[in-house]
């Protein structure tokens, strides 16, 4: 008779472990203006804009939302999404209704001064500690870039930056598009030319470096569209060996790249115009080949790179695989892509990242990936446990608090 019920051993585990997040847009509260929580920013959340879109009221066009107020807007989406007559059930609807329950409100509320009351009695702080208490994690990691003119005055002004929140160099900003971002980069003192010239590539190179340890970065990111090919003429290819692989070689820091995102094919949801395509993993192979130094935090966006990415991980102990990315976050394929990964990568890799934009969506993001993250070990330890491995409640603990501690490169 098994000593112990593996699936309580699961639950345990998460209970006692403080989640690493690691990839969030959230800011601590001293980066005020970076800095979104409660209700208005919740309801107003990309995702629920583009659900909303579908569901306005007669008469009301998507520009003449966008035009409205954000309490308005968030108005707006609750008497549509949540009062209105379907149920809240897509992911993100789910995701307000489970904050609002956590947070001890009624998610039926027929408006949102109940929510917006909650979130006026707390300073930012304590909204911060509380989510952090309630969500079960111990740090996030965030998206940080020193050329968006908000966030670029915080650092050289200098800002306190409380330790819960870790520095991550987000690069789109300085190498997409290129030559767009050479003006901006020139007016922070790096003498890059028009040209992709090896001054170039040298100043970005110290750009890179002059940041990763001015805002002691864990990692460097970048998002890519699904035709990115490496090697290529393409001015991100080149940046990208001449730039990024090479200074995270020479920094010991991983790169992260976030592939399959087709910017905004319609432009009228603004941030949440974006959609994807499936990359070819072949780049992975030839990136991973010939920078074998490196280790490569990918997350790719498309639910048919999944399988690939998984034997590709195989294939180079450099690539790992981290999270269900945005149309990946969702039940029905976090069940899918944690079993597969776990079948073919054993606890080689980071299951899950919130990507929050808004603090109080560690209050679900974390709560609903669990419930669909947990029965997935269940089922591989009592697979363990009947190939007569004899599995221990230390065990369960040990994967979960280093596969939900930031894995093997991070902490
Ligand atoms: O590029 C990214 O990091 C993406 O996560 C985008 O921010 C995207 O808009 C998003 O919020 N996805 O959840
Ligand atoms: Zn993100």
């Amino acid at each position: 008779m098994p000593d112990f019920s593996i699936a309580e051993a699961v639950d345990k585990a998460f209970q006692n472990h403080a989640i690493v997040d690691i990839h969030t847009h959230l800011y601590p509260a001293s980066m005020a203006a970076l800095y979104l929580a409660g209700p208005d920013e919740l309801l107003t959340y990309h995702y629920l804009k583009a659900e909303c879109s579908r569901m306005l009221p007669d008469g009301v066009s998507v520009g003449a939302f966008n035009t409205m107020p954000a309490a308005e807007q968030a108005d707006m989406i609750w008497q549509q999404l949540f009062v209105g007559d379907s149920s809240p059930i897509s992911e993100a609807q789910l995701g307000v209704v489970t904050v609002m329950s956590r947070l001890g409100l009624n998610p039926r509320a027929k408006d949102l001064s109940e929510f917006r009351a909650f979130y006026a009695s707390k300073t930012p702080e304590e909204y911060t500690d509380m989510v952090f208490e309630k969500a079960g994690v111990a740090c996030v990691y965030m998206t940080n870039d020193p050329l968006d003119d908000t966030e670029g005055a915080m650092w050289q002004r200098g800002v306190n930056i409380d330790p819960r929140f870790k520095a991550v160099l987000r690069l789109d900003s300085a190498l997409m598009n290129w030559p767009a971002p050479a003006d901006k980069l020139r007016g922070l003192g790096y003498g890059v030319e028009e040209k992709l010239s090896d001054k170039t590539f040298a100043e970005l190179r110290r750009y890179l470096a002059d940041w990763v340890e001015k805002m002691d970065a864990r990692y460097m990111a970048i998002s890519l569209p699904p035709d990115f090919a490496y090697p290529s003429a393409d001015s991100i290819a080149l940046m990208m060996g001449n730039v990024v692989y090479p200074t995270a070689r020479e920094l010991g820091i991983p790169s992260a790249m976030m592939i399959g995102v087709t910017r905004q094919v319609n432009p009228v949801l603004k941030d949440g115009g974006d959609s994807l395509g499936k990359w070819d993993i072949a780049n992975l192979e030839r990136i991973a080949r010939d920078w074998p130094e490196v280790d490569f935090l990918i997350t790719l966006l498309s639910r048919e790179n999944q399988h690939e990415l998984c034997v590709t991980g195989r294939k180079f102990p450099n690539v790992h695989p981290f999270g269900c990315w945005w149309f990946l976050n969702n039940p029905s394929i976090i069940r899918e892509m944690t079993a597969e990964r776990l079948e073919l990568l054993g606890t080689s890799f980071v299951p899950q990242h919130s990507d929050a934009r808004i603090l109080d969506q560690l209050l679900y993001k974390w709560t609903h990936s669990i419930q669909v993250i947990a029965p997935v070990f269940v089922e591989k330890y009592e697979s363990l446990r009947a190939a007569g491995w004899p599995l221990t409640q230390a065990d369960i603990q040990r994967d979960i608090s280093t596969m939900f501690g930031g894995g093997k490169l991070l902490d």
